[in-house]
């Protein structure tokens, strides 16, 4: 698009993101935004609705102040009344969050309009190649939006990945030391006891990396106490040990370092896959069964990708991600989970991600293709 350097003529970039719930479209927005300044010298500013979800992210944050910075990034506080600066050269409504009103008669004022851009949710599905970068002429104003699509395949927005976090995910070490690392962050999980009784009666001592939030409680029921932040707790083979949210680049350090990561949304989903350890996936649960779609179509594109270069993904792999994404009825009715086999079969999953993150990385980012 333009490649300038970071001073006055810099291309300038304001990324608008609200809080619905969770982190995800914070952590996207707020990773898209440092790849645009650090990697691409873009003079970015984040426009958030909700700083103090920000500053669980990102602690040195101070959610009282209406401007501040952030390494590279500008970020502001978005309440019904602020006054927004002149619109930037590149605007990003991420997830359709709808950009006030005045900016957006702002924009159309502007002699050159903005490229404006409606950052969409990932998916594997087929039909986001036919979707992505579509233009929709906005009547009121005669503006163009695009739909950007992050996605998997040639004909997407790509992935969030930056050259400096991917050199960060090294893994220290070989996988196969004696005691298996587990990271946990996920949603409520009916199928999560049986994974723990597996891991602790395993021969092989394990330890959970779990965070505070949602999985905790289904943790802490299983143990059969509660635990919090900074707790560790031992039943059998396995340890657990109780993280406090860790910072973007101290997590994607985590998963680099554990044997089995499980993960959910969209950003620690992205952020597993350039781990490429085993994994699964807790999607974010959609009304109607959305996601479960969604999954089947990654599902699909993985065990395809490892196939062809010759590292299948073991069976007990695809089995173990519907038994994780089952409803509870499911799982309480008495839906079978052989956590044994995914265990033993963990280094070939690892093996079968390997290959489907290098094909990945065949795939320009999606800040540069932006
Ligand atoms: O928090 P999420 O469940 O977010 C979800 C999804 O994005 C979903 O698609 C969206 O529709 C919904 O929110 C509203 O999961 P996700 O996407 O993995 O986001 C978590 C963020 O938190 C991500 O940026 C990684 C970050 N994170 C840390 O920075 N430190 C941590 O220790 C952990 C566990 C996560």
């Amino acid at each position: 698009m333009l490649s300038l350097t970071r001073d006055s003529l810099s291309l300038r970039c304001d990324i608008f993101c609200t809080v619905i719930d969770n982190y995800g479209d914070l952590g996207v927005c707020w990773r898209l935004a440092r790849h645009l300044a650090e990697e691409h010298a873009v003079d970015v500013t984040l426009i958030v609705d909700d700083l103090c979800s920000f500053q669980s992210l990102a602690p040195t944050l101070n959610p009282a102040l209406p401007l501040q910075t952030l390494g590279l990034l500008a970020i502001r506080h978005w309440q019904p009344d602020t006054l927004l600066p002149a619109p930037a050269d590149l605007v990003i409504e991420a997830f359709a969050c709808t950009l006030p009103a005045s900016y957006v008669q702002a924009m159309q004022a502007r002699g050159t309009p903005p490229i404006w851009i409606n950052l969409e949710y990932l998916s594997a599905e087929t039909w986001v190649d036919g979707y992505h970068r579509l233009d929709s002429v906005q009547p009121q104003t005669g503006l163009i939006k695009t739909f950007w699509f992050p996605g998997f395949s040639a004909g997407t927005g790509g992935l969030l990945r930056s050259s400096q976090e991917l050199a960060a995910m090294q893994r220290p070490g070989l996988p196969g030391e004696m005691t298996r690392q587990v990271s946990l962050f996920g949603y409520e999980q009916a199928g999560i006891a049986s994974l723990l009784d597996a891991l602790a009666a395993d021969a092989r001592p394990t330890v959970l990396n779990v965070f505070a939030g949602r999985s905790l409680p289904d943790v802490s029921r299983w143990l059969g106490h509660d635990l919090a932040i900074g707790d560790s707790a031992q039943h059998g083979a396995l340890s657990i040990r109780v993280l406090p949210l860790l910072d973007h680049a101290d997590y994607d350090r985590l998963l680099a370092r554990c044997d089995l990561n499980l993960v959910r949304g969209e950003d620690s989903f992205v952020r597993a896959q350039w781990a490429g350890e085993a994994m699964l996936l807790h999607i974010y649960p959609q009304d109607e069964g959305a996601h479960l779609t969604k999954l089947a179509a990654w599902r699909e594109r993985v065990e395809t990708v490892a196939a062809a270069a010759g590292t299948p993904m073991p069976v007990s792999w695809g089995r173990m991600l519907t038994f994780w994404n089952a409803t509870p009825a499911t799982v309480n009715a008495g839906m079978t989970a052989d956590w044994t086999q995914f265990l033993t079969d963990l280094p070939d999953i690892r093996t079968a991600m390997q290959s489907w993150r290098q094909s990945l990385l065949a795939q320009p980012d999606l800040a540069t293709q932006l």
